[in-house]
């Protein structure tokens, strides 16, 4: 599923010449950078829309959860009408996706009941859509927990 991050070894029987080198090196780059991408824009300059993503609890572990989504316009006021669908995925296969939609912000801040539902290395992508259309997406990373809190000591290896 996932593309390679690495240049394929095969590839080298055609580098014949310093230029072509130059040539493959550049495109295995761009390919590495296209598929192997981990940290999203900060923002969508294309939209002007910004997305911002708070966790409650901070950092997050196995359970009942809050997800925090801020969002601005390019003049950094807030977005209150927007509809934000969010979609809560691991990165391995198998697994039900945790998702969620809700309309009304309250100062750009828009307060999502959420589950973290296995720990581990989670996906949180954030659609938002305007009353016109226009919509912006921001991916973002997180690993969650199994730790439960004071109340739990992990068990030690070996
Ligand atoms: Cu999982």
């Amino acid at each position: 599923m996932a593309l390679p991050c690495v240049g394929s070894r095969h590839l080298r029987f055609v580098m014949s010449s310093r230029r072509l080198r130059y040539v493959l090196l550049f495109s295995l780059l761009v390919l590495a950078l296209a598929s192997c991408r981990t940290a999203p824009p900060s923002e969508n300059t294309d939209t002007g829309i910004n997305i911002a993503l708070q966790l409650d609890p901070d950092p997050p572990r196995i359970g009942e959860a809050s997800l925090l989504v801020t969002i601005t316009n390019a003049q950094g006021e807030p977005i209150n009408d927007a509809r934000v669908n969010v979609r809560g995925d691991m990165n391995h296969a198998g697994m039900r996706p945790v998702l969620r939609e809700v309309e009304n912000g309250e100062d750009g801040v828009y307060r999502i009941p959420f589950e973290w539902t296995m720990g581990g290395d989670w996906l949180v992508d954030v659609e938002v859509t305007l009353p016109d259309g226009t919509s912006a997406r921001r991916r973002f990373d997180y690993t969650v927990t199994t730790d439960t809190g004071a109340l739990h000591t992990p068990l030690s290896l070996g």
